[in-house]
């Protein structure tokens, strides 16, 4: 990634002697981009439970049972979905979550994060 440039500091021009007419000038760029975004993205496989992909939805991803059920089956008959899109770091610890759930309860699901 390239070196952000620092921060400008701001154009103002004081006051006139009585206080009156100061000028502040407005910056032509921002100076915050927003962050980037990830989705991440739930993959389909032979043996995980749907019940389970269900279940993974609705405690990690904050889906309601009929959402979570919906992205399941558009998993199961698509081959992925987006469970969720996210900040970086978000991303890539629900990612893990997903993981750690799944080979604990000895499941095969997949589960990655891309650039949204
Ligand atoms: N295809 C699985 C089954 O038939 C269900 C499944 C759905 C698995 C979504 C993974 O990400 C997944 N039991």
């Amino acid at each position: 990634m390239p070196a952000e440039k620092p921060p400008q500091p701001p154009v103002v021009q004081p006051p006139n002697e009585d206080g009156q007419g100061a000028v502040v000038a407005e910056r032509k760029t921002a100076r915050v981009k927003p962050p980037a975004l990830y989705q991440v993205v739930m993959l389909n496989d032979d043996y995980t439970p749907m019940e389970f992909v269900v279940m993974v939805l609705q405690e990690l991803f904050q889906r309601d049972e009929a959402t979570a059920t919906q992205i399941m089956l558009k998993i199961h008959h698509e081959g992925r979905g987006v469970c969720g899109v996210y900040t970086k770091d978000v991303a890539a610890t629900k990612v893990e979550m997903v993981l750690t759930a799944a080979r604990r309860a000895g499941h095969p699901l997949q589960c990655i994060m891309e650039a949204a």
